[in-house]
């Protein structure tokens, strides 16, 4: 584990949020994309050496409007960066760790990315996160 590469957080609207936190940043948001698979619009924004993703979810049936009908807005994951995905989805899955996907998935920002089930890691969704080479 490298780095805390992000901290994501689920918001119903990114058309508010994004301007809101261009305006508590002091900053502007220097990516948004579109992941299908994910069923997720994202917003990133720099802060330091680490980012911001602000997540929103196609429908109240994706995985981030369930989290949002469930729990309200607000901190969803943290995001680790690593060197070699796969070798640290095998270190996690011999600990003991469920991992949320078989192989690393296409993810938002040029990463390639996996989740850890929130109830092995006391309640925090956490993700790895790996550059994809350009
Ligand atoms: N943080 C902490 N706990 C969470 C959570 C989160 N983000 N999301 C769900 N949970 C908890 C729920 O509260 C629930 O706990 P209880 O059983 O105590 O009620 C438990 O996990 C199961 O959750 P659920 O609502 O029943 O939903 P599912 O099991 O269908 O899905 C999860 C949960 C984590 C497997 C699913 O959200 C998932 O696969 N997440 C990974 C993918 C993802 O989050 N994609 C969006 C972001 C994409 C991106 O960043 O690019």
């Amino acid at each position: 584990m490298k780095n805390i590469e992000h901290i994501g957080l689920a918001v119903k609207d990114l058309a508010t949020a994004v301007p809101l936190y261009e305006l508590l940043l002091n900053t502007t948001c220097y990516n948004t994309e579109r992941l299908e698979e994910q069923q997720v619009t994202t917003a990133f924004f720099q802060v330091g050496g680490s980012k911001l993703e602000l997540l929103e979810g196609f429908s109240p049936d994706s995985v981030i409007g369930k989290f949002i009908e469930k729990n309200g807005e607000g901190m969803h994951h943290i995001a680790f960066a690593v060197e070699d995905i796969e070798a640290e989805m095998k270190r996690l899955q011999e600990a003991g760790f469920r991992l949320l996907q078989d192989k690393p998935l296409r993810g938002a920002d040029n990463k390639l990315i996996c989740f850890l089930h929130p109830k092995d890691a006391h309640g925090v969704l956490v993700e790895l996160c790996m550059e994809m080479n350009p």
